[in-house]
């Protein structure tokens, strides 16, 4: 019973996140883009730049290792909180305020940081 429980808040639970990931997908109109971009230890994530129109979304893609994604100035302020080896993990930000944004991983200022701006 115990296990047949469990079993049923998983898939719950499950049910409910794929729903929210479909709902982000489906609210996304044919003027709204969703960017991907990879954030990892590595040069594929230094220096960051991306140029979006108000009301797109990023998708960052979590590789090996732990990370954090938080803005440090600009006019959008989010934090994904930090995620311990959890490769596919996935943090979206809708950006609504038009401007520039910085962001980093706070264990890897030097190497995984960038700027999103925001234009009309
Ligand atoms: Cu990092």
């Amino acid at each position: 019973m115990r296990f047949f429980l469990t079993l049923l808040l998983f898939t719950s639970i499950y049910s409910c996140e794929n729903d929210s990931v479909s709902d982000v997908t489906n609210s996304l109109s044919d003027d709204l883009t969703l960017y991907d971009l990879p954030w990892q230890n590595s040069s594929v994530s230094t220096d960051q730049q991306l140029t979006i129109q108000a009301g797109d979304t990023v998708r960052w893609t979590w590789d090996s290792g732990g990370h954090n994604l938080r803005s440090t100035s600009g006019v959008e302020t989010f934090d994904s909180g930090f995620i311990d080896a959890s490769p596919g993990f996935q943090f979206y930000w809708v950006f609504t305020q038009v401007g520039s944004t910085q962001y980093i991983c706070d264990p890897h200022p030097n190497s995984m940081f960038g700027t999103i701006t925001v234009t009309d």
